[in-house]
């Protein structure tokens, strides 16, 4: 304020005078620095809603650039629910507005200033009857059809193939239960370039931390059973083009189903918060035509066949190590980190005492149990092959030179 006074001050005893010229001067370098500022924002939002234009894509059956409905639906269960959702936001829209516009109306029209006496009655039955009845009304014809359609969800009989999905720190294990497939067993693990993409802070890509090794397949069609549990803490099973969501509870088991209408890729993540690398457990489904799932089911069980080890072939140590050197990056990295020194809480193997004891059985009986109650899990799960390989790994790589090779049969025979 006083500034602006002495401006009009000056500006009254003499535009030309030197006082005036520095004002307009100081002004100027002001809104100078201002516009640079501005431009500066400009250009630094343009560059950032160029880089985000260009380096994401809609992903088909997955999330969507700027996505604000619910997934395109694949199943009619998710359509209902997407029909449920839209009914219900209409009902709550059209009485939010009629509500507030009888309010505001009669708070208007009544006013005081204009001269409204208030009424004097102090109960009406109409009014309460009325008030009463039409929201009962309103919300039995909500509840009418969502009740129909939870009914319909939670049914999961007669399905043509179960599969038991079960949620690990962090990835997804599926196994064919039932129907055509069945036997078939893997786990399904985001792809390592993904890892890397978010350990560098460069996300690339549409389907970016989407991406996973072994998708669960299933048939176009059919209606599939999803058995879930977990191994572990809880997790969920979550397909939102589907419209399922079921939580993957340890020593529970839930389920539910989907039928999909149509083939393709569909996306999923693990929806309950599961520990530190919760959004490293993507879910993808791919539906496949019938005659693609039967090629896929055949070519799957040979490879199983092929891979299914004797587990009493004796390995050389440096096929076992190699062998064991997938199994760790896999399965192990996550925690003990690929030098092996761990972090944290979470001991190394580079060096271990148990790693290095001449008694094999000890590091035996840490992968097959875990040790500090799971804070090391157990990996029952994987075949007795892989442990070897994998003891036999950590025997032998980074610092530890024992020379100790742990043969498939040792594991089978530590195996209660
Ligand atoms: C979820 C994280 C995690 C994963 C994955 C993991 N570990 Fe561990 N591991 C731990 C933690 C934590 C400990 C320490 C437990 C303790 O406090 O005693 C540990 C301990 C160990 C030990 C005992 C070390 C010692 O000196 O006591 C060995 C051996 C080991 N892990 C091997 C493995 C192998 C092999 C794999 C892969 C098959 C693996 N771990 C996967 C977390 C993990
Ligand atoms: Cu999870």
């Amino acid at each position: 304020m006083p500034v602006a006074i002495q401006a009009v001050a000056w500006l009254v005893a003499g535009v030309g005078s030197t006082e005036t010229w520095k004002l307009v001067r100081t002004m100027k370098i002001m809104s100078n620095k201002l516009a640079s500022l501005l431009s500066r924002a400009g250009i630094f939002a343009g560059a950032w809603l160029a880089t985000a234009a260009h380096a994401v894509n809609d992903l088909p059956g997955g999330p969507a650039v700027n996505q604000l409905n619910f997934a395109p639906p694949v199943t009619k269960i998710a359509e209902e629910q997407h029909w449920l959702h839209w009914m219900m936001l209409i009902i709550c829209t059209v009485v939010f507005i009629a509500v507030f516009a009888v309010m505001f109306y009669s708070i208007w029209k009544h006013r005081k200033s204009v001269g409204h006496k208030p009424a004097t009655f102090s109960e009406s039955v109409t009014v309460e009857i009325l008030w009463t009845a039409a929201p009962f009304l309103i919300v039995i014809l909500m509840a009418l059809p969502a009740t129909k359609v939870l009914v319909a969800q939670k049914d999961t009989t007669n399905a043509d193939l179960t599969v038991k999905v079960t949620g690990y720190q962090w990835k997804w294990g599926y196994d064919y239960i039932k129907g055509q497939g069945e036997g078939l067993s893997y786990i399904s693990t985001l792809d390592s370039s993904h890892r890397a993409m978010s350990d560098a802070g460069k996300p690339a890509g549409d389907n970016y931390l989407l991406k996973v090794d072994n998708p669960l397949v299933v048939p176009v069609g059919q209606k599939i059973r999803v058995i879930t549990t977990a191994n572990d803490v809880i997790h969920a099973f979550m397909v939102p083009a589907f419209g399922i969501k079921q939580d993957a509870i340890p020593g529970f088991v839930r389920d539910t189903w989907f039928r999909a209408e149509k083939t393709g890729d569909f996306y999923g993540q693990c929806a309950e918060l599961c520990g530190k690398e919760h959004a490293y457990m993507p879910i993808h489904v791919k539906v496949l035509s019938a005659a693609d799932y039967t090629a896929w089911v055949d070519a799957e069980k040979k490879k199983q066949a092929a891979k299914a080890d004797d587990p009493n072939k004796v390995w050389a140590l440096d096929d076992l190590s190699k062998r064991g050197e997938k199994v760790y990056a896999a399965n192990c990295a996550a925690c003990h980190q690929a030098n092996g020194k761990g972090a944290g809480s979470i001991k190394a193997v580079d060096g271990s005492p148990i790693v290095l004891d001449a008694n094999k059985s000890k590091q035996i009986a840490v992968l097959l149990n875990g040790q500090n109650n799971g804070a090391m899990p157990a990996w029952k799960q994987l075949s007795d092959t892989d442990i070897a390989a994998v003891i036999t790994y950590t025997k032998n790589n980074w610092s530890n030179k024992t020379g100790q090779s742990v043969q498939p049969a040792e594991v089978l025979a530590a195996r209660k």
